[in-house]
């Protein structure tokens, strides 16, 4: 943060310290969360914030647009170099708005989607009935093998038949296996629907070419920005040429105004560094990382959703233990171990419940965590499903997870011990809460 907050409004100033150190004091496995370089940070914490930019590079509703229109152009020539994509559309403020803007591009209220739901992995946004996508089109569900627990192409397929889907979408919020878009694309083809891949969580990923790209099989590509892309919070689509136009018009003016020119100059900034050589060797590190994640939580007898995982992210099954997602996501909490509560499978339990947790190991990663610090993180982690309510065993984790995050900081920030320190000595009230 920049140090002169304090003094122009303290009580911000405050809430973003604590919010420092709860981000350098604890272990952050939620599948959806990253840490970017101070390099985006800057770039997002710029005069960018102040330009309206309605339209397209070269063609805008305002004047003044000049350097803006050279940091859009930058971000989508990076993006496109990234993907291998024929055109980018860099302004969604989120995922979630990027596939509001691919359905209005390709739909029409009332049309039928063929999806995965949300209780089995897929996204609000894919047409969740409390979503605009659940109220405006006909939703249809694919489902998982109820044994292994994966994509069964020969369901989809014959799903896709029996619906006759206007689209298809493919990519997930809590699926640990490899898509074959090939096959979703074959699918598609055979019943005249469009191909959508939202590879939100997947996209570093897929950048590096770790996971097979849906670009070129699925005609629209969504994402995020902030997942294992590592960039600010946003959205993001890539598309075939021959959809470039409807994609543009349903962002703008489409369903959006516009668009947020500082958070576009950190996509750009965080797709450079996606094109250095290093963001390959990170993301492999992600990929052994979740790898030795489940392995070692298998060792202490959890069970892991289809058996392991192929990126970034797992998914445990604690109905073994008897316990409901939300009272482990609360007990890995009160160590320091922040995770997410979330439906596995068939979820016995309501989603406020849930019987599963997901964990991820991108942010992580990018703070320097190994195999042997993700060993020890799998062991804490089922220490502490074992003994939620005793006291004792949570504090003793508690130790060694500030133990351990204190050799691995924060990109920009100094390590725990180091803002704590100084937060005491400005006499921050709430400086030993967090200790
Ligand atoms: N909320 C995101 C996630 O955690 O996966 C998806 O939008």
């Amino acid at each position: 943060m920049d140090e002169r907050l304090w003094s122009w409004d303290p009580e911000i100033a405050a809430a973003i310290a604590g919010e420092e150190c709860r981000q350098a004091g604890t272990i952050e496995l939620i599948a959806s969360e990253n840490f970017t370089s101070p390099a985006v940070m800057a770039a997002v914490g710029t005069v960018l914030t102040n330009k309206y930019a309605e339209g397209y590079p070269g063609r805008r509703y305002y004047g003044g647009c000049e350097w803006v229109d050279r940091v859009e152009t930058i971000a989508i020539e990076r993006a496109k170099q990234l993907f291998g994509a024929a055109h980018v559309n860099v302004q969604p403020h989120s995922g979630a708005q990027a596939n509001m803007a691919a359905m209005l591009a390709v739909l029409s209220p009332g049309d039928r989607i063929l999806s995965l739901s949300l209780q089995q992995g897929g996204h609000l946004s894919h047409g969740a009935p409390v979503n605009f996508s659940g109220r405006w089109f006909e939703i249809h569900f694919y489902h998982l093998h109820p044994e292994t627990e994966q994509l069964d192409y020969d369901h989809i397929r014959a799903r896709a038949h029996e619906v006759q889907p206007k689209l298809i979408i493919c990519g997930y919020s809590a699926y640990s296996r490899t898509i074959d878009f090939a096959r979703f694309r074959e699918i598609a083809d055979e019943v005249g629907a469009v191909l959508l891949a939202d590879i939100a969580h997947i996209a570093g990923i897929v950048a590096v070419g770790l996971h097979p790209s849906p670009v070129g099989l699925a005609q629209i590509v969504t994402t995020t920005t902030h997942k294992t892309l590592r960039g600010p919070r946003g959205g993001m689509i890539l598309c075939d040429a021959d959809y470039a136009e409807t994609i543009d018009k349903s962002v703008f003016p489409g369903t959006q105004g516009g668009p947020l020119m500082h958070i576009i100059a950190g996509k750009a900034v965080a797709f450079g560094e996606a094109l250095q050589p290093s963001f390959r060797d990170y993301i492999a590190r992600v990929l052994e990382n979740a790898r030795v994640l489940a392995e070692t939580l298998q060792a202490e007898g959890l069970r892991i959703v289809s058996g392991g995982t192929d990126n970034h992210l797992m998914l445990v099954d604690l109905r073994p233990l008897g316990l409901s997602g939300r009272k482990a996501e609360k007990a890995l909490d009160a160590v320091g171990i922040t995770v997410n509560k979330n439906a596995i499978p068939n979820d016995p339990r309501p989603p406020a419940q849930a019987s599963g947790i997901r964990l991820g190991t991108p942010a992580m990663t990018t703070r320097g965590f190994g195999p042997d610090e993700m060993r020890l993180t799998g062991q804490l982690i089922a220490t502490v499903l074992r003994n939620p309510d005793d006291t004792a065993t949570l504090e003793r984790v508690r130790g060694q997870v500030r133990e351990l995050v204190e050799h691995f900081p924060v990109p920009g920030l100094p390590p725990l011990s180091k803002i704590v320190h100084t937060m005491e000595a400005a006499q921050l009230g709430f400086a030993g809460e967090l200790r």
